[in-house]
């Protein structure tokens, strides 16, 4: 169906753009059960409509994920060289943005170096171990959508528009593996419900392929470590929700800006939203649930919860997401009108 994969582009997308503009307010914050109702009411507010005052602003997560877009857009033979100088490009017009400490010097050696080779710069980080914070996962989700119905393409594009600031294995997988949980749900029908322990089934084979074909040869003890950080996912979603479970959580599976420590977890959120057993968020929309709870984690709240708003988006379609609070975040338009254009590349 056409219009559904059309409307599923939207929610993909926006749930990008929602759980980044409405998470990066608590970005850094330890979430106690007080903040918690405060997100609660937080929520219900963003629902009135006409809702006045200032508009949420995006960060780092939404401007490198619509430059990821727009050069699938551009460019149908991906022209990594392309989406390197849309991101330097983006960074240098707005550097206010909240990026990552260290990616901005891969942008600064890029211009520098007038492109020369464009994957340099991100290997030459962290001396030589190259990035494993998230930002390579946090704007995967356009790769995820582009290349719908071509599975192989699409690990092989994740993986290279990753390393243009990202080299570390765990870095990259990280952002695999968030595409591919994003891909999954856009094949997931929204009428038919998920089954969290299926879900979770399907995408630790699928990322167990990955980690064994990429040994990056550093003699890490854990040589799948995304395939053992699911097996937590499923453990603790076997566990009935609470508060100190939460905790559990931002601690075992992690809520910081390292790949590892948030793709696994934003993953989780979602299919905790599904399972809809949590006492600290009360909403009968599961878009909302799904990005309200990521918040309450705690830690990278803006770039968790817009891993976790890609994947429910890409399931549940635009339709899902409350129009009230999309209209509240800054982008809005802009974006609804890039997933459109994406769409229209995709399905050429
Ligand atoms: N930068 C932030 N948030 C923190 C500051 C803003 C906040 N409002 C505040 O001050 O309160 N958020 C954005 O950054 C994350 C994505 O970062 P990205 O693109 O991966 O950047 P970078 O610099 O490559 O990595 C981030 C940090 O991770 C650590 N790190 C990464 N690789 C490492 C390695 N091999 N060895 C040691 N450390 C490594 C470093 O601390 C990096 O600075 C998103 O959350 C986005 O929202
Ligand atoms: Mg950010
Ligand atoms: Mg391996
Ligand atoms: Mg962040």
């Amino acid at each position: 169906d056409k219009n559904l994969l059309k409307s599923k582009f939207r929610g993909s997308l926006l749930g990008s753009l929602l759980g980044d503009c409405l998470g990066s307010p608590f970005e850094g914050d330890v979430i106690t059960p007080g903040e918690k109702l405060v997100i609660q009411k937080y929520f219900d507010k963003l629902e009135t409509p006409d809702l006045k005052g200032p508009k949420r602003c995006y960060t780092d997560d939404t401007a490198m994920m619509k430059e990821v877009a727009k050069t699938l857009i551009d460019k149908p033979e991906i022209d990594y060289k392309h989406m390197a100088k849309l991101f330097v490009k983006e960074y240098f017009s707005e550097p206010h943005r909240g990026y990552g400490q260290n990616v901005v010097e891969v942008f600064n050696k890029l211009r520098k170096t007038k492109f020369e080779d464009i994957y340099k710069p991100a290997k030459e980080q962290f001396n030589g171990s190259g990035s494993f914070g998230n930002g390579g996962a946090m704007r995967i989700a356009p790769v995820a959508l582009y290349f719908h119905d071509n599975y192989d393409a699409m690990i092989n594009v994740a993986k290279q528009s990753t390393e243009i600031t990202h080299t570390n294995s765990l870095g990259v997988h990280g952002a695999v593996l968030q595409c591919i949980a994003v891909h999954q749900a856009l094949s997931h029908d929204p009428k038919t419900a998920i089954t969290p322990k299926d879900f979770c089934d399907e995408l630790t084979k699928k990322i167990k392929v990955v980690e064994s074909e990429n040994d990056d040869g550093l003699g890490l003890h854990d040589q799948n470590p995304y395939e053992d950080k699911l097996n937590f996912v499923n453990y603790f979603l076997g566990i009935k929700c609470h508060e100190e479970l939460d905790e559990e959580v931002a601690q075992n599976l992690g809520n910081s800006i390292a790949a590892y420590d948030s793709v696994p977890t934003a993953i989780y959120s979602f299919m905790r939203a599904v399972q809809n057993d949590i006492p600290t968020v009360n909403t009968d929309n599961l878009f909302r649930r799904t990005i309200q709870y990521a918040i309450t984690l705690g830690g990278d709240t803006d770039t968790i919860a817009c891993m976790a708003g890609a994947m429910a988006g890409a399931y549940l379609g635009e339709e899902a997401i409350d129009k009230n609070m999309a209209k509240q975040c800054e982008g809005y338009e802009m974006i609804v009108d890039l997933a459109d254009k994406l769409y229209a590349a995709a399905v050429k």
